[in-house]
């Protein structure tokens, strides 16, 4: 994925308070527990640390109405924090690479890389690796847990427009969100998932045509715009029997070797330019093993191969 001049920026977001279950909030020092870094770094990157992103103290204040919000104000302050920190890693040449925390924390990361694509005139195209589709507004969740908003907001859908304060982000283009792995849905969100025209690939699209056929036309999609890719990995994309550490396990997901090739097809497009890892929860995990899989599918995000292929197929 990464230039030779370009650093992998690691930016720790223990953000939990936008879930149901607590204890993504060790995500970030589970990810560094299975080596994270020292993985990166033997694959030839640079790598720059910049540890756990702290919220302060003083929190935004909640508009009227914010009730179907859960922590609205915490998330709100993380949000503001974790964009600042992918928008300055991007303007510095580094690849953002976001360690989670909920999903939540993707309204901060991928606002920040839509601020910077802005500024730079490229076109921004996010790949959402998860079971559910994080379509949700405070109108339509059923839970209120922000988590389950991120990719709405995003797109602009209504209920958090104060969110960033006066940094707000330009809009994700509906039509280059793309959700994949999907199998859980919320009704109110079927329905705007739909109205919307949201590109949704679902397991059962998924097990009819492979993950290489539906990964090629993402990828196609974005080279032909020269647009940047923002992928964004929720550890429930994965099967639970695989990656059983998140609070929101749903049978029948990605397999081990599709999740790595969907992370080796990325790594041979070049165009991936900030990643998130989402929703590990150490306290729900078995003896580590969803974070060590996270770190592996990383590795292949960056390059790891079974065998060299010169050059890649770029
Ligand atoms: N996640 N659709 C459910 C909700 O509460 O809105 C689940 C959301 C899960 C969010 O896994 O990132
Ligand atoms: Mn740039
Ligand atoms: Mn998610
Ligand atoms: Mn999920």
């Amino acid at each position: 994925v990464t230039r030779s001049d370009q650093s992998i920026v690691l930016i720790g977001a223990p953000v939990e308070e936008g879930a149901g279950t607590a204890g993504a909030i060790m995500g970030p020092a589970a990810l560094r527990t299975a080596r994270l870094v020292a993985t990166l770094a033997d694959l030839g990157h640079r790598v720059d640390d910049r540890g756990d992103l702290m919220l302060p103290p003083s929190l935004p204040t909640a508009p009227e109405g914010m009730d179907r919000a859960r922590h609205y104000q915490r998330i709100a302050g993380w949000s503001r924090i974790i964009a600042d920190a992918t928008e300055a890693a991007m303007g510095q040449g580094g690849l953002p690479v976001v360690l989670g925390g909920d999903h939540s924390l993707s309204m901060g990361s991928v606002s920040g890389v839509a601020r910077h694509c802005a500024k730079a005139g490229r076109p921004l195209f996010v790949l959402w690796l998860d079971a559910h589709a994080d379509f949700n507004t405070p109108a339509t969740s059923p839970s209120g847990n922000m988590h389950g908003m991120s990719a709405a907001f995003l797109c602009g859908e209504p209920g958090l427009e104060d969110l960033l304060g006066d940094k707000p982000a330009p809009r994700l283009a509906p039509e280059n969100l793309t959700l994949f792995g999907i199998r859980s849905v919320d009704r109110d969100e079927r329905a705007l998932l739909a109205d919307r025209g949201i590109d949704v690939i679902d397991m059962r699209l998924i097990d009819e045509f492979g993950v290489s056929v539906l990964m090629a036309r993402v990828i196609e999609r974005v080279a032909a715009a020269g647009g940047h890719l923002h992928v964004s990995l929720d550890v429930d994309f994965l099967d639970p029997s695989l990656a059983p550490g998140v609070g929101t396990t749903v049978p029948g997901g990605a397999t081990y070797r599709e999740a790595h090739l969907i992370m080796e097809m990325l790594h041979d497009s070049g165009l991936v330019g900030s990643l998130d890892v989402v929703e590990l929860n150490p306290f729900l995990d078995d003896r580590g093993k969803s974070a060590l899989l996270l770190v592996d599918l990383v590795a292949s995000l960056f390059g790891r191969q079974v065998v060299a292929r010169g050059g890649g197929r770029r």
